[in-house]
């Protein structure tokens, strides 16, 4: 019983993941690509989006969220992962949407899954690149529902489902474990007690865990120029930055985190910017820890769609809804289907927790 009662306190915990995870798509995604915004520019942009007299059209997601939505819809019909059913979801939101701003090799792996109808759903994603596979963080930006899913399985389950939803598309080894982190972060921040946030343990919770996923098995060979324990060397880095406080900037965040669309040098960087944000940052105007946890990843630049969408997310299962400013999220396209998506997560882990 103490189970449900614990998993039944976790329903503002699942709606912020998941609205976190939107709004840091829709509102960092016009700054993708772009040059980094201005602290003045970046500070009016989110007083204006928080004026409640303020009428402008919705800020449209975009395929971070269009593939999130598919892996929550996925896992809540079927009530668990099934491969060939989140492949064609993938593809089917593709085609039916397909300017929503994909990376340029993905929609490579979509055409091949629908040309060979689905016979072998890892195939196509294994061929990408000559065979070593995409690294880009298309597998981490849609990792949050796994998270949620998998809040009351043991670690192993979560790790191997993250990897496997990966592997439609993301076979690189920096791919697919890009994708483990960011569910443990998610997945860390859901059991953490709300305000009872250590910065330097939950990276270090982090580290253990990575350590165990990126030990290399007896059949895996590195690349050549392969480095082992990339994603752990990447947390060694985010501890060595909360020791460096304030006196971290953009651009050291850039040249030791990185802010691009490879998993390697976005993933650790959005967990940085979720427990730096914890704290008041210089030129970052608001009081509200989960705003200032989409406004310092965007701040960073570069691909600031996915990086505010994946500390948003982990912002959003910390905080729970009840941080997340109402004037912004009225701004983000299809706040409701988020909403949805989270409750009916919820309800099936609490139908999980009250049979186990
Ligand atoms: O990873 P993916 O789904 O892209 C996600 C990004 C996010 O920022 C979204 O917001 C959207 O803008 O795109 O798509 P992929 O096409 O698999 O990977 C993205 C890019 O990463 C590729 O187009 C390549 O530029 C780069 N990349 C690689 N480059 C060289 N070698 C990924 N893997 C490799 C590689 O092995
Ligand atoms: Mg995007
Ligand atoms: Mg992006």
């Amino acid at each position: 019983m103490a189970v449900v009662e614990a998993v039944e306190a976790m329903a503002g915990r699942f709606r912020g993941c998941l609205v976190g995870a939107l709004m840091g798509d829709c509102l960092g995604a016009p700054f993708e690509g772009e040059p980094r915004a201005s602290p003045s520019v970046l500070n009016s942009y989110f007083r204006r989006l928080n004026d409640p007299d303020l009428k402008v059209p919705y800020k449209q997601y975009t395929d971070d969220t269009a593939m999130m939505r598919c892996v929550a819809l996925s896992l809540i019909e079927e009530k668990g992962y099934v491969a060939q059913d989140m492949a064609k979801r993938f593809v089917k939101e593709f085609y039916a949407e397909p300017r929503r701003g994909y990376g340029s090799n993905v929609v490579d792996v979509f055409a091949a899954l629908r040309a060979t109808k689905f016979r072998d759903v890892y195939a196509p994603a294994a061929m990408q690149f000559n065979g070593r596979g995409s690294y880009g963080n298309g597998g981490a930006m849609r990792a949050a529902p796994i998270a949620l899913f998998c809040h009351n399985s043991t670690m192993q389950e979560l790790v191997d489902t993250a990897k496997d939803m990966a592997l439609l598309t993301h076979a690189n080894r920096l791919g697919y474990n890009g994708t483990v982190l960011q569910c443990l972060a998610v997945h860390e921040a859901l059991q953490t007690p709300k305000n009872d946030l250590n910065c330097v343990k939950f990276v270090e919770n982090l580290i253990e865990k990575m350590k165990q996923v990126e030990k290399p098995g007896k059949d895996d060979i590195l690349d050549e120029g392969e480095e082992p324990f990339v994603y752990v060397k990447k947390l060694e880095r985010v501890l060595g930055l909360l020791e460096c406080k304030d006196s971290v900037d953009t651009d050291q965040v850039e040249e030791e985190l990185g802010v691009d669309i490879s998993a390697h040098k976005s993933v650790a960087t959005a967990i940085y910017s979720f427990v730096r944000a914890s704290c008041p940052i210089p030129n970052i105007e608001t009081e509200n820890e989960f705003q200032r946890t989409l406004h310092y990843a965007v701040s960073l630049g570069g691909d600031t769609d996915t990086i505010a969408s994946m500390a948003g997310s982990i912002a959003g299962a910390y905080y729970g809804i009840e941080k997340v400013p109402k004037n912004l999220e009225r701004h983000c396209e299809a706040l409701a289907d988020a909403i949805e998506q989270a409750d009916q997560l919820h309800n099936l882990v609490k139908a999980r927790a009250s049979t186990s």
